[in-house]
């Protein structure tokens, strides 16, 4: 599909949401209103709504303990995402799980997973299901460069290509697993080349690019679609923040990162700046449209943030519902 300037412009209040959201999760947390803990994606923002974009309504996404992004681009109803994160009742697990286990059935996205490279093999069963009931689905699976050196990801990429599964891979290749920088985690960090291995199409894309993300997401869809199996298309990007909001540096209080890594990437590698200026380019952005979309933005927000904040907590004895065994 083609995109319309209408397309880009959604896309671009979508990518300033998700940082909204974000931002103003980080702050609330400062304040202790996050119980456990949540992960942000400022700077990933152009990979969720790029995928999202390029997904059919019937698809499924199964994701991971950084997903925000991905349930705002899908079209979630923040308020009830916020108050699961915020451990509220009215959340969408009903303040039992948190930042990393939020779900959204209406719109197929099958749940969001603390387990690292957890996604990845319940996303192959996910699609395995697919091709059985010859459904017109493909299952989407998105993990991180960490999660990539697990044993599950070779299992997960042998079988899908062996039974040529519906499943998209999308690898957010953000620079680090945790405090670990990829040169320290991957003997080849080039993790699209592991493909190969597999007997599936690799890909690596830009992730500050929103259009590039969509249209290599697209492409992949539509192999999967027509019966042609996976592929992993590894996304690069960069994490803005620290690795949770609990954590951003080592047990010793020194910083893992290398002095002026983060502000080169603020400077030069902002997905939602180099969108913008994209959209100036375009002719379809000026400072009054742009104003009034992230007006539009931060609405959803405040509103999420008053629901999410007088939202009441569980009860206690909700403690013994949903438990199987
Ligand atoms: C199986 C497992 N091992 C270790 C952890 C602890 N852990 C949480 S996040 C993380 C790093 C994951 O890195 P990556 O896959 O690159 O995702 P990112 O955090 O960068 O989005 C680790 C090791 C975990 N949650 N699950
Ligand atoms: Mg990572």
């Amino acid at each position: 599909m083609e995109l319309t300037k209408e397309n880009l412009l959604d896309m671009y209040r979508q990518m300033v949401t998700i940082r909204l959201f974000e931002q103003n999760l980080m702050h609330y947390a400062g304040e202790g209103h996050v119980p456990g803990t949540g992960h942000v994606s400022i700077g990933e923002e152009a990979i969720a709504v790029g995928a999202c974009r390029a997904l059919a309504p019937q698809d499924y996404i199964i994701s991971t303990h950084r997903a925000h992004g991905h349930l705002i681009a899908r079209g979630t109803h923040i308020p009830t995402m916020l108050a699961e994160v915020f451990g509220k009742a009215t959340g969408c697990t009903g303040g039992k799980g948190g930042s990393m286990h939020l779900s959204d059935f209406d719109r197929n996205i099958l749940g969001t997973n603390g387990i690292v490279g957890g996604g990845i093999n319940i996303a192959g069963g996910v699609g395995l299901t697919i091709k059985m009931k010859k459904t017109d689905q493909v299952s989407v699976c998105f993990f991180g460069d960490g999660a990539s050196n697990r044993g599950v990801f070779h299992e997960g990429f042998n079988l899908a290509s062996l039974w040529k599964i519906p499943v998209v891979y999308i690898c957010t290749n953000n620079q680090y697993a945790m405090t670990l920088p990829l040169c320290k985690n991957c003997a080849n960090q080039d993790i699209s080349a592991r493909a190969t291995a597999y007997d599936m199409p690799g890909l690596r894309v830009d992730g500050t690019d929103v259009i590039a993300v969509y249209e290599a997401v697209s492409g992949a869809l539509e192999r999967a679609r027509q019966g042609g199996g996976p592929s992993l298309i590894e996304i690069i990007a960069f994490r803005l923040q620290g690795h949770s909001m609990r954590m951003d540096a080592m047990p010793d209080g020194s910083s893992y990162r290398p002095e002026g890594e983060i502000a080169d990437w603020w400077d030069n590698k902002d997905p939602i700046k180099i969108f913008r200026e994209k959209l100036y380019g375009l002719g379809y952005l000026d400072d009054e449209v742009a104003a009034t979309l992230e007006a539009a933005a931060k609405k959803d927000i405040d509103e999420a943030t008053e629901f999410a904040l007088n939202s009441p907590e569980p009860k206690p004895e909700s403690i013994y519902e949903w438990i199987y065994a």
